[in-house]
């Protein structure tokens, strides 16, 4: 297996001046750093009103062509660290307690790779998780203004970015993620302000194949970010009614990021049926005083400078609503 590298208690995350852990859910760490600037609101009207009533928009000018090569770059070398590791075998299963194997700089992995009867091996998934660590090119794109821009848009207010991973998956016989969000927790925490809906958990995927219908696209439930309605009906209405109006799936070239209601929009990976590896990168982002310092799903902050911190370790939330009228231009 790759080195366990795992910096949790880096010394450089100690002496660095932080607020104190103060144990779970939402806390009021006061500010220490003033806030960066960054453009507001960041979505144009048409993206902002589907986010509004799909639950999700798709952006495909967020990140560079150079910005993506790197990030696929260093997803493709630290997969082919994690097989080299491996050798000719099965993934072993992670240990139960930590249900993911150790990476480095505080990343973890987890994947199915399964020998077919001509005795090659076939990776269905590979799993990385907390990624920050493993490359500067992480904390380069997620601290791009815009960004800042949009979550704070669409969270309603502060936030700090919760997890960070790259996934690879193939058409696979194993069970892909299946419907899930469509939580009721904190769900006081979405609000409507200014005739927008806030969602209280951001997700983003950066698509870094192209993903058309037989590719995977990420699938939707579109709308289920505002029912209140027990996810089970939800669930068996969207699986007896796959031509539903409410069924999205998203087709995306490569580059295209979807931003959608993470938590309360109900979605799931749709099976691969091509032969293409799909490879995304994956972020959540939440209120920035949610779990204040619980980083372990973004790995290593050391690299994060001081006057940011607070984007990835948290502190007070403070309510900022894309106005009611916005300028034509945006
Ligand atoms: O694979 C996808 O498109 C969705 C992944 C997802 O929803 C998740 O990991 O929570």
């Amino acid at each position: 297996m790759p080195e366990n590298t795992n910096s949790k208690q880096h010394p450089s995350k100690k002496a660095r001046k932080l607020p104190p852990h103060p144990g779970l859910s939402f806390k009021d760490v006061p500010s220490m750093y003033p806030e960066p600037d960054y453009p507001f609101p960041a979505l144009s009207l048409e993206q902002r009103m589907h986010f509004e009533l799909y639950g999700y928009t798709i952006l495909d000018d967020l990140f560079t062509p150079q910005e993506m090569a790197a990030i696929e770059s260093v997803s493709k070398k630290e997969k082919q660290g994690i097989l080299d590791a491996t050798g000719d075998a099965c993934f072993p299963k992670p240990p139960p307690e930590t249900k993911y194997h150790a990476h480095r700089n505080g990343s973890k992995w987890r994947g199915v790779r399964n020998e077919m009867e001509n005795g090659d091996f076939y990776l269905d998934r590979l799993e990385i998780e907390g990624t920050l660590g493993l490359d500067p090119i992480f904390l380069s794109i997620l601290t791009k203004p815009r960004l800042f821009g949009i979550a704070t848009e669409l969270l309603g207010g502060t936030f700090r970015f919760d997890m960070l991973a790259v996934r690879f998956n193939q058409r696979s016989t194993n069970n892909v993620l299946g419907w899930h969000g469509g939580v009721s927790r904190h769900r006081d925490r979405a609000v409507c302000m200014n005739g927008w809906f806030h969602t209280q958990i951001l997700g983003l995927i950066l698509f870094l194949t192209d993903v058309g219908p037989e590719d995977g696209g990420t699938g939707i439930f579109a709308g289920s970010h505002k029912f209140d309605i027990p996810f089970d009906e939800l669930r068996t209405y969207i699986e007896n009614n796959p031509q539903s109006p409410f069924f999205h799936q998203v087709e995306a070239k490569r580059g295209s990021v979807l931003l959608f209601a993470d938590g309360p929009l109900m979605h799931r990976t749709i099976p691969i049926r091509s032969d293409r590896e799909r490879l995304i990168m994956l972020c959540r982002m939440v209120h920035s005083d949610y779990l204040i310092g619980d980083t372990d799903w973004l790995g290593c902050i050391d690299s994060v400078p001081n006057e940011l911190i607070e984007f990835f370790h948290g502190r007070a939330f403070k309510p900022r609503y894309r106005p009611r009228e916005t300028s034509p231009s945006i």
